[in-house]
Parts: structure tokens; C-alpha cells; sequence
């Protein structure tokens, strides 16, 4: 019975609660009425995080009984988000918790807000991470996500003055019940240097690297549990000094030396890099890529080596993902260790590289494609940068036999001449690879078509396309209770872990009491929201509002500007007496922006300064209210999806790759205001054109209007109502007296326009007028709601690591009962 099995795996409400409170006692050191919620928090974590390792046992021991095929997932960025509530949904144990707390009078939820996140990514490809761990968990994939223990994790977004201010994040300040240190799993990591050519005993050609600086990685483990059942590891990399202490300096007397190379040493993984989509070019960046690939591929080859004889069969038991490029060094440190380490000769040691890594990439921006002046590479990593030079020579020959035209030919290279020489580490990992994927499919038509073309030439079949996908269970099941509820009432729990379940919505969309009942959960999660807006920023939104909603990275392509344009001409609208057809709303904002991003700094300045306007004319403040939330993470985000009406995606046609919260949106019942671009096309193929409100340009007609020469002045010209907008943005009134405040905006609007905001704006201000006409007639908007979540099956992360299972890695799951 399901019970007995509880039993033999812990999981009982009286098993809980001992463990529980044994843990409090012997490893928090306190009893109950002397514990703070902290306290209560991690002595539970505790108790959680051993029962997920025994899951994650069971399914190793398993894989390595049938020395099964394993996925290595390498990624620079993971956001986890809070683990405690997903643990227990994935044990089958949160009503079981829930009473066995409330037996000593502690309630769940308190100590769930108590759980600090770890901010280990920047956006989009660090919660993707996240995303497909837990569901190569739940399908059994043989798998470990790779990655690196910052120690500070994206910064704290503050808002002082209006302006983002970064404070540190220090998540590991209270420690962190999730990891498990293995001070036993460490290998060693060289940087610097030069290399010696020469011959070994054998009169063979071998190469020895001298690095002028050495030190260690040690792997720290969390448990990734799936749905009921399977766990895999997330294994971190800390960097740290090869001895704790150097006794030859503290012998000389030198002990501040000695010292300072440890400090020197753990400062590789001390905090990650809060750039998204912009290279910065440091060389901290590239020896913390480096690192973790190292640590992680040594670690690979040793796992391998324990169950098979040679490393030539090393394909056959492991594949690699490179979540973009990011992890792309990867392809010359395999082929180091395979020839320099192991002996492998040259063609062998490529035949197994190339079979081995499968690279995705997640940006078409140029200047978010990562390349490395060859002379900083050459002086982090001399060894790596002959590699690098030997596989572009091997492949620059194969492409003159293939009769590539000489321009073609420099514009593949793996070194980019023009300017600086630099290694173009998109090109490194496509030819590295064994298959390139996009992550919509319009990003992978336009990776195929334009940035990789002719790689898709030379190597058709590499490349493909594997749509994103989100946690079900996270986004819904765990952070929206109410509609969880309310549709596992309908339809059963099944669309857990079934794709197509919710389909069996769309029997229900006429039901007028099921209507009413997902009106009435919308409306109490907008409650909720609307006390914790009010809680972080003071602003009191009314929860009968239209809940529109942006939130993500602070980026110009993602146009948050263009949100902003649309509140201005309604601001104007309701002040000049014709603001009748407007319904009241709530605009709310959120998101980092990259602290040297000074155009995206400037963007959230605009939104605090109309928000200071908007909220406090009492002509306005009845209709609509603008709201700047601090500190977008995993956690917050849980708490504002489920309360959304409208979700704005509205990036310029063919920049965003895919965007996984217009996902998560649609999936909490809120529609979409969208642009075709990334997997919103898919999405609104997915819930029908008639209940996805479409605006602006498509990518082609992008294309046509830059071909033509885009004058941004002249649409100011000609449109009184756009000038009236734009104008106000360095009005006295918007700016209190400061007009230069938002002059670069206006002039970078008027002058180059870059992602096209203001040829589409006419197009958006018409859709957001119908989306208000849509939204009076309730009914109509609730059955479009209904509809979007019944047709949300496509965009499970369960389907997209299918997906990569069937057409990338060849892998299958191995299950544990
Ligand atoms: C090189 C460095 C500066 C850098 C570039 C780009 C660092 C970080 C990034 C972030 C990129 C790779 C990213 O997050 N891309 C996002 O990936 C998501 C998951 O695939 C997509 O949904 C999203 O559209 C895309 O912007």
C-alpha cells in the first residue's frame, strides 16, 4: 500500500515531524519554543534534503548497474529558485508536512518565505537550466547538471531614488541545507604558463603544459528530486588553494603570502558575472568558464573510467550539452585530456570529441556572441589556444576541398581576423559538435539561415530545433495552489506529468460555475499580489485592475520603453478628458538590469519617474497605477505569474530566441500581448490567433524596413500623437525639472531606434485599446484564459527534454520504483 511505502521511505507525517525535530535538536542545536523561523526552516530542509538524496541514490546505483548512457548538462548558470516547496511536491509530502508542523504549531508557509534563492544565473538560460533538471529528474534521464558555486549570486536589485542600486547577494550567509560538500570529489585546474614540446619515453610527440598557477575545484551536490520518484545532482564547482596552506612561505616566514594565494584562489568562483547579452570581456570570466568545464569533464572521464575500459567509447556513455557557449572551452579541454593526458592519437581523440558535445545556442545578438582575443586565451590558456589553432587548420582544410569561396572561409574561421584576432567560440562549439540546436523555431530558422549558414550548409543535418519549456510543477502545481486546485478538480493530477491533460480544459470552457471558480482563484491570487506590492513599494493597486504585467531582464530589444509609450499616451489621454474607453489598470514592472547597462538603467529611471507621476495625480491614480517591483528572482516570480491578466512579450520580431516566462504567463491563465517572435509564434499557433493578441512587425518585415533605410525621425514627423508622447519624455512634468533625465532615450528613439519601437508602436497602442475592449466583456476574457492553460501542453520542459532525448542525445530513461 501506498502507506507502507511511505513508511520504508520516511515520508509518514510522524516520521516527518521526528526527523524534523531531530534535526532542529542535533544539527540547528535548538528546541521549538526557543527557534526562529530560520532555525525551523533549515532544521525542515535538513530533514528534506536527506530524503532527497536517498532518492538520488537509488537512481545512480541503478544507472550503474546498467551502465546506462548519461547526459552531462554543462552550464555556467542555474536559478534553482526555493527548493523546500518543490522537494515536497516531488516527495508527495506537503500535506504530510503541512499537519506535522501544525502539530507544534508552526505553519508551512511561514517557512517557506523563509528560504533564500540561490541566484546562480542571470535570467532566461540560468532558470532554462533549472527548468530541465527537474524534469530529466522526473523522466528518469541518467543526468547531472555541472555548473559553478558562485558564492555571490546575482546582485540585489535595490531601488534608491528611483535608480537601481546593486546590493551583494549573500545567499550562503545563513548557510545552505540543499548542498552537500565532497571534499573527496576534487581535481586539480592549471591556468598560465607555457607549453613544452617534446617526445616521451616512447619517441612519441607529447606535449607538457607549465602553468604558472594551479588550484582545485571541489564538487558541492544538490539534489535535484524529479516527480515522484527519480533524483539527480546539480554538482557545483568551488574554487579553492591546492593546499589549505602553503607551508613553504609560512616557513620562510612569508604567512601573509601564504594567505593571500589562498584568498587568490577562492576569489575564481566568488561571484558570478551579472551580464546578459553583452560581453564584457574579463578575464575572470574566462577562467571561471574554464574551470568548471575542467573540473566537470575531468570528473566525467573518472566516472567513465570506473565502468568501462577505454575512453574511445566515451560517446557511448556520455553526452554533453553546452548550454550556449559559455561552456564552449569544453571542446579543447576534451581533446587535451584525451591526447595530452590519455594518450589518444589526434583523429581518435576528435572523432570521440565531436560525437561527444551537442551545443544549444540561446542568442542571435552580436554583441552577446562570446569570442576571446587570442592573446588573452593564449595567456590563460596557452595549451588550449594551439588546440584551438590545430582543429581550425584541420577544419579551414576541409572547407578548401569543399570549395568554399575565400570569404566564406574567413567568415567560418574559428579566429576572427578583422580587428583584434579573436576566437569565435559559436563556431568552436558548432564544429565541435554533434548537433546545434535553437531553442524556438523561429530562432533555430534564423541560426540555420543567417548566423550559422554556412556551417548549416557544410553540415545540414547538425542542425535543429528543440523548442524551451518550463516546470509544470513548478510554475503551477507549487506556486499557484488555487488554480492547481481548481483544475485537478476537473481534469485529476495527471497533467503533472502528462503533457496533453490539460487539453480536457477545453470541455469546460462554457461551464459557467467552472468560469466563475477561475475568475474567483485569478482575483485572490491579484489579492495576495496587490498586499505584497503594497508591502515592497508602498503603491496601493486595486485587485479588480487589469493586472498588465512585464517582467524580465531590462533589455532595449525586449522594449520595456514601448510599455512605457503606451502608459504616457494614456497618461495624456486621461488628462486631456478622452480616457472613457480606458479600463483601469495596474502596469507592473520588474527586472535586473546589467550594472554597466547605462540605456537599461536609464529605462527602469523612466518607469519610477512616470510610476511618480502616474500614482499620485488623483486625475489618473483611479485608472491606472504603474508599479516597479525590486528584485525580480525565481521567488517573487512565483508569487506574480499566477496573478497576471496580461503578459507582455513584445520584443522586436527576431530577438528574442524564445522566452520562457510568456510560457509561464499563458500558463498561469493570464493572455499574451505579443510580437511574433521566439516561441510566442508557437505559442499563439498553440492557443488560436483569436485568443493571443498579436501586434507589430514579423521578422521579415524587420528585415525590409532596415534594407530601406529606417528613419525613425520620420514617423515622429508625421505622427502628432506618437510626438505628443515622445515629447513628454523630457518634459519638466515627467522629469521634475530635469529634462536632460531622459534625453538619451528620446534622442536614441528619434535618431536610431534600434529595435524599431516607434514603427510598431502604432500597431501596439491599437492591440492594447482592442485588449481593453476584450477585457470588459469578462466572460469572453475568462474562456480565452481557460483556453490558453488547456493549450499550454506543448511547452512542458518534460517534452522539450523528450525532445533533446530522442533527437539530440540518444539517451533513455532508467526508472527507480
Ligand atoms: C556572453 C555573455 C555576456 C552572455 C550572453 C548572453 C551572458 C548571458 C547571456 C544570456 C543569454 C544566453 C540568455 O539568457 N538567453 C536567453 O535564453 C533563454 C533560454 O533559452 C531564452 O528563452 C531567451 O529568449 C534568451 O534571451
Amino acid at each position: 500500500s501506498s502507506k507502507e511505502a511511505q513508511e520504508h521511505l520516511g515520508l509518514t507525517k510522524e516520521e516527518i515531524k521526528s526527523s524534523f525535530l531531530e534535526n532542529l535538536f542535533y544539527r540547528i542545536g535548538r528546541i521549538p519554543p526557543l527557534a526562529s523561523n530560520l532555525d525551523l526552516y533549515s532544521a525542515l530542509a535538513l530533514a528534506i534534503r536527506d530524503r532527497a538524496f536517498k532518492q538520488f541514490v537509488k537512481s545512480t546505483t541503478e544507472i550503474a548497474r546498467k551502465n546506462a548512457k548519461s547526459v552531462a548538462y554543462f552550464s555556467a548558470e542555474y536559478l534553482p529558485g526555493p527548493h523546500l516547496g518543490m522537494n515536497l511536491l516531488n516527495l508527495g509530502i506537503t500535506t504530510e508536512t503541512r499537519q506535522a508542523l501544525e502539530e507544534l504549531d508552526i505553519k508551512l508557509e511561514d517557512l517557506l518565505e523563509e528560504e533564500v534563492e540561490p541566484g546562480l544565473g542571470n535570467g532566461g538560460l540560468g532558470r532554462l537550466a533549472s527548468c530541465y533538471l527537474d524534469a530529466m529528474a522526473t523522466q528518469g534521464i541518467p543526468s547531472v547538471g555541472y555548473g559553478i558555486r558562485y558564492e555571490y549570486g546575482i546582485f540585489k536589485q535595490e531601488i534608491k531614488d528611483g535608480w537601481q542600486s546593486e546590493a551583494t547577494d549573500k545567499w550562503l550567509h545563513f548557510g545552505n541545507p540543499w548542498e552537500v560538500v565532497r571534499p573527496e570529489i576534487a581535481y586539480e585546474v592549471k591556468f598560465g604558463g607555457k607549453t613544452e614540446h617534446g617526445q616521451d619515453f616512447n619517441k612519441e610527440l607529447h606535449v607538457e603544459w607549465i602553468p604558472d598557477m594551479k588550484l582545485k575545484g571541489t564538487a558541492y551536490d544538490t539534489p535535484v528530486l524529479g516527480y515522484k520518484g527519480n533524483g539527480i545532482i546539480m554538482r557545483l564547482w568551488r574554487s579553492e588553494a591546492i593546499e589549505s596552506f602553503d607551508f613553504s612561505a609560512y616557513n620562510g616566514g612569508d604567512y601573509y603570502r601564504a594567505v593571500e594565494k589562498k584568498i587568490r584562489s577562492e576569489n575564481l568562483t566568488k561571484v558570478l558575472y551579472p551580464n546578459d547579452e553583452n560581453l564584457s570581456g574579463k578575464e575572470l570570466r574566462l577562467k571561471q568558464q574554464y574551470f568548471f568545464v575542467s573540473c566537470s569533464l575531468q570528473d566525467i572521464l573518472h566516472l567513465h573510467m570506473l565502468q568501462n575500459r577505454s575512453l574511445e567509447t566515451l560517446h557511448e556513455k556520455f553526452t554533453i550539452q553546452l548550454n550556449d557557449t559559455h561552456p564552449s572551452i569544453s571542446v579543447a579541454e576534451l581533446m587535451r585530456l584525451l591526447v595530452d593526458r590519455h594518450d589518444m592519437e589526434w583523429e581518435r581523440a576528435w572523432d570521440v570529441t565531436r560525437k561527444t558535445f551537442a551545443y544549444t545556442n540561446h542568442t542571435l545578438l552580436p554583441e552577446a556572441l562570446e569570442t576571446w582575443p587570442v592573446s588573452l586565451l593564449g595567456h590563460i590558456l596557452p595549451r588550449h589556444l594551439e588546440i584551438i589553432y590545430e582543429i581550425n587548420s584541420r577544419f579551414l582544410h576541409e572547407l578548401r576541398d569543399s570549395n568554399f569561396s575565400g570569404e566564406q572561409i574567413a567568415s567560418m574561421s574559428l579566429i576572427d581576423e578583422r580587428g583584434e584576432p579573436s576566437v569565435r567560440m559559436a563556431h568552436l562549439a558548432t564544429v565541435g559538435s554533434y548537433k546545434v540546436n535553437g531553442v524556438s523555431a523561429l530562432h533555430s530558422m534564423l541560426l540555420k539561415n543567417q548566423v550559422l549558414s554556412d556551417f548549416a550548409s557544410l553540415w545540414p543535418e547538425k542542425f535543429s530545433n528543440v523548442t524551451n519549456g518550463i516546470s509544470y510543477r513548478r510554475f503551477l502545481a507549487v506556486s499557484n495552489p488555487g488554480l492547481s486546485n481548481l483544475i485537478t478538480e476537473k481534469i485529476g493530477d495527471g497533467w503533472y506529468t502528462r503533457l496533453d491533460d490539460l487539453k480536457k480544459l477545453e470541455n469546460f470552457v462554457e461551464d459557467e460555475e467552472f468560469q466563475q471558480k477561475w475568475t474567483e482563484v485569478k482575483l485572490e491570487n491579484k489579492k495576495v499580489l496587490a498586499c505584497y506590492i503594497q508591502e515592497q513599494t508602498g503603491i496601493s493597486v486595486a485587485p479588480e485592475m487589469l493586472f498588465d504585467v512585464h517582467v524580465k531582464r531590462i533589455h532595449e530589444y525586449k522594449r520595456q520603453h514601448l510599455k512605457v509609450l503606451h502608459i504616457l499616451s494614456l497618461y495624456l489621454r486621461i488628462k486631456s478628458g478622452n480616457g472613457n474607453e480606458i479600463a483601469p489598470c495596474a502596469f507592473i514592472f520588474g527586472g535586473k538590469a546589467a550594472p554597466g547597462y547605462f540605456m537599461a538603467k536609464r529605462i527602469i529611471r523612466l518607469i519610477t519617474a512616470v510610476g511618480e507621476r502616474v500614482n499620485n495625480d488623483p486625475e489618473v491614480n483611479s485608472k491606472i497605477k504603474v508599479v516597479f517591483l525590486p528584485n525580480f528572482s525565481v521567488k517573487q516570480a512565483q508569487k506574480v505569474y499566477p496573478a497576471a491578466d496580461l503578459s507582455e512579450q513584445v520584443s522586436l520580431a527576431g530577438k528574442e530566441a524564445s522566452g520562457t516566462g510568456n510560457m509561464k504567463f499563458a500558463l498561469n491563465g493570464a493572455l499574451t500581448v505579443g510580437t511574433l517572435d521566439g516561441a510566442n509564434v508557437e505559442i499563439c499557433e498553440e492557443v488560436g490567433e483569436e485568443n493571443f493578441f498579436l501586434f507589430g512587425l514579423t521578422t521579415a518585415e524587420v528585415e525590409a524596413v532596415k534594407a530601406e533605410g529606417y528613419r525613425p525621425y520620420k514617423l515622429y514627423e508625421e505622427n502628432a500623437r506618437l510626438r505628443e508622447v515622445l515629447d513628454f519624455l523630457v518634459s519638466e512634468e515627467l522629469s521634475g525639472g530635469d529634462t536632460e533625465l531622459f534625453r538619451p532615450i528620446y534622442e536614441n528613439l528619434l535618431q536610431q531606434d534600434p529595435y524599431l519601437l516607434l514603427k510598431d508602436y502604432e500597431s501596439y497602442i491599437n492591440c492594447q485599446d482592442h485588449i481593453h475592449e476584450v477585457w470588459r466583456n469578462k466572460k469572453e476574457w475568462t474562456k480565452k484564459s481557460i483556453l490558453n492553460v488547456a493549450n499550454m501542453g506543448k511547452f512542458s520542459a518534460d517534452r522539450s527534454i523528450r525532445d533533446y532525448c530522442e533527437e539530440i542525445w540518444k539517451v533513455e530513461p532508467v526508472r527507480v520504483s
